[in-house]
């Protein structure tokens, strides 16, 4: 266990677009709303735990604020760096990001400072992905992977890393420990989402779907044969040498499990594939959409709709930092191996450390999901409103709806799919966000982003006349009906809190 540390936030920008892009408890609601008590008695009072496989290649480094304590008060750091050492660690690591793997190599001969920076994983990582394209075999870093995949008659097994004494570094600890902690188990035990069971349709409309809130929904995906199915071993026997989208290459399946096996980073690739189903129609075959999300009106556009289905698969510790799902469209979510922690916000609540740009195309938030954890999970329980939040099992499905912030960390090695879509009841949303100004930014999950609009209308008219029109007056009515006073609004003064009469 390590004892409370002070943490440095680090934020990286990333374009809205929820999904990658491919190239590139039984705990019922009443149980949920009262840990206040909890959350002050429990919340940072406790330090951290490490997972039992941390990575063990730190080569030395330690927090800053571990030089105060040492009697030589000298910074390898800085020392190693020479002129360099005015730059931020970020900036170093930004500048070396351009070199490739024989001249990082060569740095890492100067100094003890060049050594630790320029063996740091991120950067080995940047160059695999690059050069390699997703043709490698992960081999326990991704430093020696470069060096297998490149120099394949180099035996990588004969080097060791070397400790350095006295180097501190806030970030490049924070990138260590960040790959190394456990969740907390007070960022787990919060559960205030409302679970159903066996709900109608109906009721799912006018409960959750209308009033755009989310909800767990049990036992919908019983009959689904991927559910009894999908392992890795079954997904290996059907599909190991297909290749899937894992962040910006195209990975081989059984090649994929390979890595997410061995890996112990802070944000490990996430396997987000939109075109499984066509890939390997087997799996199409073995899932089907809810009954509660039937409606998708998207599906007019036929092979021109933005992309709409996805499998997930990632270790503990991958998932999705925190984002709106694409085009304004709701979403469902289905655990079919493994559990997820959700934290969801509403649509007009940003969540703490999340910085949306002003015209919504990019948000800039913490490096990883750890960190937000670490250094904003804390502030949500200040919050007037508080997030949703849960943890999503196998066989159980969340409603995500559209404009909610949200943010997912696996807990276990996972496997789900999920699905955006458009029903009636948020249609002119979509349609009013597909004709932002900006839509060529804003729009994702298709190439023709300028004219999903009127695509999209004129094939919503045509295969259902009416419709937009119906919805249209429908919303005028509900937003006359929300100005016009109720009785005791028109006879009370809302000013002066009392009762007015006019007789
Ligand atoms: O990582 C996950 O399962 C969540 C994915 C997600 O947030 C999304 O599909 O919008």
């Amino acid at each position: 266990m390590l004892s409370s540390m002070n943490l440095l936030s680090r934020t990286i920008k990333k374009k809205r677009h929820k999904k990658p892009k491919t190239k590139k408890r039984n705990k019922r609601q009443e149980t949920k709303e009262d840990p206040v008590e909890q959350d002050e008695l429990g919340e940072d009072t406790e330090g951290f735990n490490l997972k039992t496989s941390a990575p063990s290649n730190t080569y030395g480094v330690q927090p800053l604020g571990n030089l105060y304590f040492s009697s030589g008060s000298i910074n390898s750091r800085n020392t190693g760096l020479g002129n360099l050492q005015i730059l931020t660690d970020e900036l170093v690591l930004d500048i070396l990001g351009f070199l490739d793997g024989t001249q990082l190599g060569v740095l890492a001969t100067v100094s003890k400072s060049f050594y630790v920076f320029t063996n740091h994983e991120p950067l080995w990582r940047n160059l695999v992905l690059d050069k390699l394209n997703g043709e490698f075999l992960f081999n326990g870093s991704w430093k020696s992977t470069y060096i297998a995949g490149i120099y394949p008659l180099f035996d990588v097994n004969g080097c060791s890393s070397l400790k350095v004494r006295d180097f501190y570094s806030d970030y490049l600890f924070q990138s260590w420990l960040c790959a190394s902690l456990e969740m907390k188990p007070e960022w787990l035990e919060r559960d205030n989402i409302v679970r159903k069971k066996g709900i109608s349709v109906e009721e799912f409309v006018m409960n959750f779907e209308e009033p755009n809130k989310p909800v767990l929904l049990e036992g919908c995906i019983d009959n689904w044969a991927a559910l009894q199915k999908w392992d890795k071993d079954y997904l290996v026997s059907v599909c190991g040498d297909v290749k899937f989208a894992a962040g910006p290459v195209e990975m081989r399946l059984q090649e994929y499990f390979r890595y997410s096996d061995q890996v112990r980073e802070e944000r490990p690739l996430y396997l987000f594939d939109p075109k499984f189903s066509e890939k390997v129609p087997v799996l199409d075959s073995e899932y089907e959409v809810p009954l509660y999300f039937r409606e998708d009106l998207f599906s007019v556009l036929g092979n021109e709709r933005p992309d709409y289905r996805w499998v997930i698969i990632g270790p503990a510790g991958s998932g999705s930092s925190f984002h709106i799902d694409p085009n304004s469209t709701s979403a469902w979510n289905a655990v079919i191996k493994g559990s997820k922690k959700w934290v969801l916000f509403p649509p007009d609540v940003i969540p703490p450390g999340v910085y949306p740009s002003p015209d919504g195309a990019e948000v800039a938030c913490p490096v990883s999901i750890i960190e937000w954890f670490m250094n904003f999970y804390g502030a949500t329980k200040n919050l007037k409103r508080r997030p949703i939040e849960c943890i999503c099992k196998a066989g159980e499905v969340i409603f995500v709806p559209n404009g909610w912030w949200h943010l997912v960390i696996n807990l276990e090695e996972s496997i789900a799919i999920t699905q955006n879509y458009v029903s009636r009841r948020n249609l002119l949303n979509v349609l009013d966000f597909l004709k932002r100004p900006n839509a060529g930014e804003l729009v994702s999950g298709t190439r023709d982003r300028v004219n999903l609009h009127d695509k999209f209308e004129n094939a919503v008219e045509s295969t259902f006349p009416g419709t937009i029109d119906r919805l249209v007056q429908k919303a005028e009515e509900k937003r006359a009906q929300e100005k016009k006073p109720s009785f005791w609004d028109s006879v009370t003064d809302s000013h002066a809190g009392a009762f007015k009469f006019s007789f």
